[in-house]
């Protein structure tokens, strides 16, 4: 299946005119691999149903719109899964961050209205806020796919988040400033897939320019680029030591490289401990409001079974003193029969 070119309004030359880095996160199954395709334009990545995850590691595709713009497509497995093992997720992120060089220049959260909302999706924002920092959500855009259920419900996205959008979801749209879009990677409308790519592309350009024209980047992303740069500048020295034997280069490459990986090594530990902290604290707030809740529901039921005592009491007072009015009327005296 060949790629395909796409219009995103760009001008030639503006500075947003670069490459673009784009990553999907969000559950398993909720549709990153079916909407990288639909943007790519073909069928580059694994996209299927199961109740295990169907992408196994972070993998990068590439495609190139009208104006010779080009797009890279990062997917990425269930990363924020409740199920997901911390070691795994850190060393995905930390290859993520290696694939998207330069930055990330939109982070898509797909959220699929063919599954309900999870408190794992409610949480893994303010794991990405947690690692990244709160300017990451400045280049974050929602993206909810089964466009296809809702046209044949004939509904539109608004009718959908007027009647299904709990709070935490809410709070997400806040924190994006409202960008999302809806997908049908079911479609094979080619114009409907146009224009759906091409909202997500201007919302896409929209964000780089509310941020200056600078993709997302921090200090992982700079000492990893610190440490590809210094191999590879390294291996070219390497390469041109004149009087060395084969063996001695073939060892100092080995060297190098050692390096390098045990950087990484070292960068993949600071995500690991950096996500374990994060999940802890989240568990531990969400257990802290689930007691709260706990003690509020106990506080209004202990209420009402005083006030229901209070009314129990009450009402056998009012039984009492009816009995006794009764009895004081039966004792009392008959009056005289009336003489005739
Ligand atoms: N009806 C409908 N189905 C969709 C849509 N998008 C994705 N799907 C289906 O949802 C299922 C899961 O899609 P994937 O793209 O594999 O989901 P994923 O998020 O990549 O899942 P993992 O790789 O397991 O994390 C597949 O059967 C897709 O065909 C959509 O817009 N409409
Ligand atoms: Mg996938």
């Amino acid at each position: 299946m060949g790629g395909r070119v796409i219009d995103a309004d760009s001008k030639p030359n503006s500075p947003s005119n670069g490459e673009r880095n784009l990553v999907l996160v969000g559950r398993t199954g909720n549709g990153k691999s079916a909407t990288a395709n639909s943007i790519l334009g073909k069928k580059a990545f694994m996209s299927k149903a199961g109740s295990s995850g169907v992408t196994k590691t972070c993998e990068m595709q590439r495609t190139m719109l009208k104006a010779g713009q080009v797009v890279n497509v990062i997917d990425t497995p269930g990363l924020f899964d409740s199920s997901a093992d911390p070691e795994f997720v850190s060393k995905e992120i930390v290859k993520c961050i290696g694939m998207a060089k330069d930055g990330i220049h939109a982070v898509l959260l797909v959220f699929s209205i063919r599954n309900r909302f999870s408190k794992e999706e409610g949480a893994a924002i303010h794991i990405l806020e947690s690692l990244f920092g709160k300017k990451i959500s400045d280049y974050m855009i929602v993206v909810f796919t089964g466009g296809d259920e809702l046209e044949d419900n004939d509904e539109t996205l608004e009718d959908y988040l007027g009647r299904e959008c709990p709070k935490p979801l809410k709070e997400i749209l806040q924190l994006c400033d409202n960008r999302c879009v809806l997908f049908d990677n079911k479609t094979k409308d080619a114009a409907k897939r146009t224009e759906q790519v091409g909202k997500l592309l201007s919302l896409v350009n929209s964000v780089i320019a509310q941020n200056a024209g600078q993709p997302y980047t921090d200090e992982i992303f700079a000492e990893l680029k610190k440490g590809a740069t210094k191999l590879r500048d390294t291996q070219v020295e390497v390469d041109s030591l004149k009087g060395y034997s084969k063996r001695e280069i073939s060892e100092l490459k080995e060297q190098m490289q050692k390096s390098y990986e045990d950087q990484l090594k070292r960068t993949t530990e600071m995500v690991e401990s950096k996500l374990k902290e994060t999940t802890t604290r989240l568990e531990q707030q969400l257990a802290e409001e689930h007691l709260a809740r706990l003690k509020a529901e106990g506080a209004a039921q202990l209420a009402q079974m005083k006030s229901n005592e209070k009314i129990f009491k009450l009402r056998e007072k009012l039984e009492r003193s009816q009995r006794e009015t009764q009895e004081l009327r039966n004792r009392a005296p008959q009056p005289p029969c009336p003489i005739l």
